[in-house]
């Protein structure tokens, strides 16, 4: 099994403005496979447990409500070196921090509404794999 993937959704405010298909352009031309991809819109409860780790924080009301107003598409994605690749890839969580060319950089209107979701570990892809995606719902093994 191809072990080597990362988990991103992109947010409500991309696929709302119809930039599901310009980010998913760009994904697959920075060499990642599509594994697994599913548009959702989630629950509150399911946005607190996905960002339960910034609970407590100022931010984090203003994102759950943000994660939740709209549909997202969520997916996994392979490559080598996928966490961290494509933690390039998306840029800084902060948009006006963001290298040129990264889809942060182009697609976020303010860092909450930064357009893009990567996991920021291995260890963290399979758990927020998990989340969403059975075991059914992937499909590791494609030709490039
Ligand atoms: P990242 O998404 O780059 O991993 P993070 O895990 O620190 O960043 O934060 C998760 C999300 O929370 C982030 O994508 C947007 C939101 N967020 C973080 N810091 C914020 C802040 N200072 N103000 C508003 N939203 C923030
Ligand atoms: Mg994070």
């Amino acid at each position: 099994m191809n072990n080597d993937f990362t988990f991103a959704i992109i947010k409500p405010n991309a696929v709302k403005h119809k930039k599901t298909g310009p980010i998913l352009a760009m994904i697959n031309e920075a060499g990642f496979c599509i594994c697994a991809l599913k548009m959702t819109l989630l629950t509150k409860i399911q946005a607190q447990a996905f960002y339960m780790v910034h609970r407590g924080k100022p931010f984090y009301d203003g994102l759950i409500e943000f994660m939740t107003s709209g549909p997202v598409v969520a997916l996994i994605l392979s490559r080598e070196n996928a966490v961290e690749e494509f933690r390039k890839l998306i840029g800084e969580t902060d948009p006006s921090r963001a290298e040129n060319g990264t889809i942060r950089k182009i697609f976020a209107v303010s860092v909450q509404m930064n357009a893009i979701h990567g996991s920021d570990s291995p260890e963290n892809a399979v758990k927020e794999a998990a989340f969403f995606f059975s075991e059914f719902e992937r499909f590791y093994h494609q030709e490039h």
